[in-house]
């Protein structure tokens, strides 16, 4: 029919590669501190894991994504640009970058419009939602690697594909969640599922 899909895309751990940037930084920063492995990684908050490692690399962790510089030198994931840049250019789509800044404002939100900018082109930059509470967005789909979206909204309109990352492949998949395990797997039909 004549309904348009609407698709929100998750930035980090989906299209830029935050937790190898991270681990990037912290070991350079950090050469001679205890660091664990993408491998060894498990549950969305890197800080939560390293402080569990020992209590004081939690903040250590920490200051390696309050730094300037951190989130506009995030790589692109494999596939990651030239899939959004498809599903923009698909008949009845329309697809926005939905993504949390971190709360220490003062280099997120600009590095996060300059990476859309860099990487998907300045028109993108009509795309981009920057929102604390994902729930409160509507859409008929929201690609995220986080595998808990909670907010204010108990009912959000989009059904939520888990984004396969390292933190969360472990995780079983409580049904009836569906997930992308990368953008090499088949997102075109996980979108035409949803077309009436
Ligand atoms: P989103 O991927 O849109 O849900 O945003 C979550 C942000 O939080 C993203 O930039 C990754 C970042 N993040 C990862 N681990 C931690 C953590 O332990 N503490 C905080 N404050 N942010 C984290």
């Amino acid at each position: 029919s004549g309904k348009r899909l609407r698709v929100l895309v998750d930035m980090d751990g989906v299209l830029a590669d935050f937790e190898g940037g991270f681990l990037k930084k912290y070991r350079a920063r950090y050469p001679t501190e205890p660091y664990i492995t993408l491998e060894d990684r498990r549950g969305f908050w890197v800080s939560t894991q390293y402080g569990q490692l020992r209590s004081d690399l939690c903040e250590k962790a920490i200051s390696i994504w309050e730094s300037k510089g951190f989130f506009i030198d995030l790589d692109p994931l494999p596939g990651g640009v030239e899939a959004v840049k498809e599903m923009a250019e698909m008949n009845d789509t329309d697809v926005f970058i939905c993504t949390s800044p971190i709360k220490h404002y003062k280099h997120c939100p600009h590095e996060k419009y300059a990476w859309v900018e860099k990487h998907l082109g300045r028109d993108f930059l009509e795309q981009v939602i920057l929102t604390r509470d994902k729930t409160l967005i509507t859409g008929d789909l929201l690609i995220d690697d986080k595998p808990d979206i909670l907010g204010v909204e108990p009912n959000p309109a989009w059904e939520h594909i888990l984004f396969s990352a390292c933190h969360n492949k472990h995780l079983p998949l409580s049904l009836p969640q569906r997930r992308l395990l990368s953008w090499l797997d088949d997102w075109r039909a996980i979108l035409d599922s949803k077309r009436q």
